[in-house]
């Protein structure tokens, strides 16, 4: 996290800064009081491989590694240990969302399986299918929702592959214990092209039985996410369609909360706060609530620290659904006719990835509006890595498909995207948008900069009324950079400690400590509040860097601005 914030112009390829997106703050230490509300890092999970924390900006912050690559050569997992159904529940175990520990006579055959689903199986498969959870909602939730019966009615859409039996079942049976059955039309399982032998007569034999009407879809070719999902949509009967990953456990009160959004108004995709089911021990833990979800540059998917607007409506009521930039897009329900509506999926895009950002975009600049209702929560496994092949090679089908995101709904920041985005320039031309384009027209959608001015205010993407092109300074003629980052985080910021004070960047707030303006013919920088001029070190030049001082007009607090063309 520490900061290296200035670094030579020529050796770094160009690095581009954006003033408004990089803010430097400057916390004296003896005005610390002013911190106003920080919110210190709160650890979820710590050891050896993994720790989970959430940082002083509300993101959950994951770092960690695959356990179990070749240090000590782990044998494969077997024909039998794939094929079967290992599952040996003890009622105690991962009760109430407990961490499952694994003896160490077990700790080999845990990493065998390990491989197989890249989470520990063997851990899954001792927790019972109806395991209790924690109430991890606000109090006033449980008094919400009594007219529940009037809500509308869902198909639970659930696709998966080659998916473990216990986290598959236990996906369902949550479903199950968790929702009034009122409410539930139909489950419905999307089986995309699955090998393993427990997923064909066996599941079909159990779901007979289950409490509430389950079907099994099959696809005979692998098929992807995105077209395993419309496959499912369209057998639907529900009024509603509510999508769910095949490693998720829902909790109590889940679906009326979800429900109770989309009553209100059709035209609102609603998802649940998820909480995180540790890959490793299938602990239930709870995430942060006061993030949303946006992008970077790169169009991948983050977690942000909540708008302003959205902190204050939440104030007054902490249990009001608040609009989000965009959704994760594993977790979400969404009027069925709304769905066709607008366009369902891109049915030209493959597998996975981009479709949630696609829909996001789509919904917002055509009339609907996303939000998270944080009486929803639901539980996910997050992997580190994939264990499913990626038909068609990784590369090529994520840009195929972030390209099309680029092109039918970035307009000006379309162009942005592929300058810097080389794997996704070089698959552009090949895309067929005709169809996507003709949607957007026909349904008549607000433009992109309208997205970003009215949704996602506290964007770093860059703008006309904006400055965007380097900063460097005049007597080092070196540029100013974001901190590089070791640990993995969504937002650029880092610290620099100098003398008496820290400079660190992070993400706008809005606050005045925050803010600097900038001199055109002296070329300072001045610190709104309290007028010093940032300054590059004299002792520790290119390590920890900035440092602000009395402005003297010397030409190491001399900064000038290169634009740089970014459409
Ligand atoms: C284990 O699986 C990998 C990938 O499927 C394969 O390349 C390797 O040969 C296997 N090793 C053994 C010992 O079977
Ligand atoms: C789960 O189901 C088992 C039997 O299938 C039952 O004995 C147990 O009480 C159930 N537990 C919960 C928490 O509902
Ligand atoms: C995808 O592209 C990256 C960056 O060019 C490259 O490092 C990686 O090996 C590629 N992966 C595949 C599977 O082609
Ligand atoms: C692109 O797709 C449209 C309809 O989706 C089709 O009419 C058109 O011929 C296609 N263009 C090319 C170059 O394939
Ligand atoms: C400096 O700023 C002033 C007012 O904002 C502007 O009129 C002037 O052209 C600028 N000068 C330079 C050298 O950019
Ligand atoms: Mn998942």
């Amino acid at each position: 996290m520490i900061a290296a914030p200035v670094r030579r112009c020529k050796k770094v390829f160009p690095v581009i800064l954006f003033f408004a997106t990089i803010v430097i703050v400057i916390i004296w230490r003896l005005f610390q009081i002013q911190i106003e509300n920080e919110i210190h890092p709160r650890h979820i999970f710590r050891d050896n491989n993994q720790e989970e924390y959430i940082d002083k900006n509300g993101i959950k912050v994951v770092v960690g590694h695959y356990v179990g690559n070749p240090v000590h050569k782990i044998p494969n997992a077997s024909y039998d240990m794939i094929n079967k159904v290992n599952f040996n529940p003890k009622p105690e175990k991962g009760k109430n969302g407990v961490p499952v520990i694994v003896e160490p006579k077990d700790l080999l055959v845990m990493q065998q399986l390990f491989q197989i689903n890249r989470f520990n199986l063997l851990a899954s498969d001792q927790i019972p299918l109806n395991r209790s959870l924690p109430d991890f909602r606000r109090k006033k939730c449980s008094t919400l929702y009594k007219d529940f019966v009037t809500y509308p009615r869902t198909s639970i859409i659930i696709v998966f592959h080659n998916e473990a039996w216990s986290t598959l079942l236990r996906t369902v049976w949550s479903v199950i214990n968790s929702s009034p059955k009122e409410l539930v039309e139909e489950i419905i399982l999307v089986d995309d092209a699955s090998e393993r032998e427990y997923l064909k007569k066996s599941l079909e034999d159990y779901i007979q039985n289950l409490p509430l009407k389950t079907r099994i879809l099959r696809s005979a070719e692998r098929i992807g996410l995105i077209k395993a999902r419309l496959k499912g949509a369209r057998e639907a009967k529900g009024e509603v369609l509510t999508f769910l990953d095949a490693h998720c456990e829902c909790t109590i009160g889940w679906l009326e909360s979800l429900l109770s959004v989309i009553k209100a108004d059709r035209k609102t995709v609603v998802c649940p706060v998820i909480d995180i089911i540790n890959d490793e021990t299938f602990a239930y833990v709870k995430s942060f609530e006061l993030h949303w979800g946006a992008f970077n540059w790169n169009l991948q998917f983050r977690w942000f620290t909540l708008g302003g607007r959205e902190i204050k409506l939440r104030k007054n009521d902490a249990t009001q659904p608040f609009n989000s930039p965009t959704m994760a897009g594993g977790l979400f329900a969404m009027d069925k006719k709304f769905f066709y509506e607008l366009g369902s999926y891109d049915e030209d895009m493959n597998v996975w990835g981009g479709e949630n950002l696609e829909m996001s975009f789509r919904v917002w600049q055509c009339g609907g509006k996303i939000q998270i209702a944080p009486c929803s929560r639901v539980g996910h496994v997050f992997r580190k890595s994939s264990p499913y092949s990626f038909p068609g090679g990784i590369n090529k089908t994520l840009f195929s498909n972030l390209a099309r995101v680029a092109l039918v709904w970035l307009d000006d920041w379309g162009n942005f995207y592929f300058k810097f985005n080389e794997l996704a320039r070089n698959v552009k031309d090949a895309q067929n948008v005709t169809a996507r384009k003709e949607l957007r027209r026909r349904l008549q959608c607000k433009s992109f900069e309208w997205y970003l001015d009215n949704i996602w205010p506290q964007h770093f993407f860059p703008k006309d009324d904006r400055f965007f092109g380097r900063i460097r300074n005049v007597g080092e003629n070196m540029c100013l950079i974001k901190p590089d980052r070791k640990v993995m985080s969504n937002q650029p910021m880092g610290l620099a400690k100098i003398e008496k004070c820290l400079v660190r960047i992070m993400a706008c707030s809005g606050y005045n400590r925050q803010k600097w303006e900038y001199d055109n013919k002296t070329k300072e920088l001045r610190h709104i509040s309290n007028h010093k001029c940032l300054d590059v070190s004299e002792s520790k030049k290119f390590t920890e860097g900035l440092v602000i001082n009395d402005c003297n007009g010397k030409k190491s607090q001399q900064w000038s601005f290169d634009s740089v063309l970014w459409k």
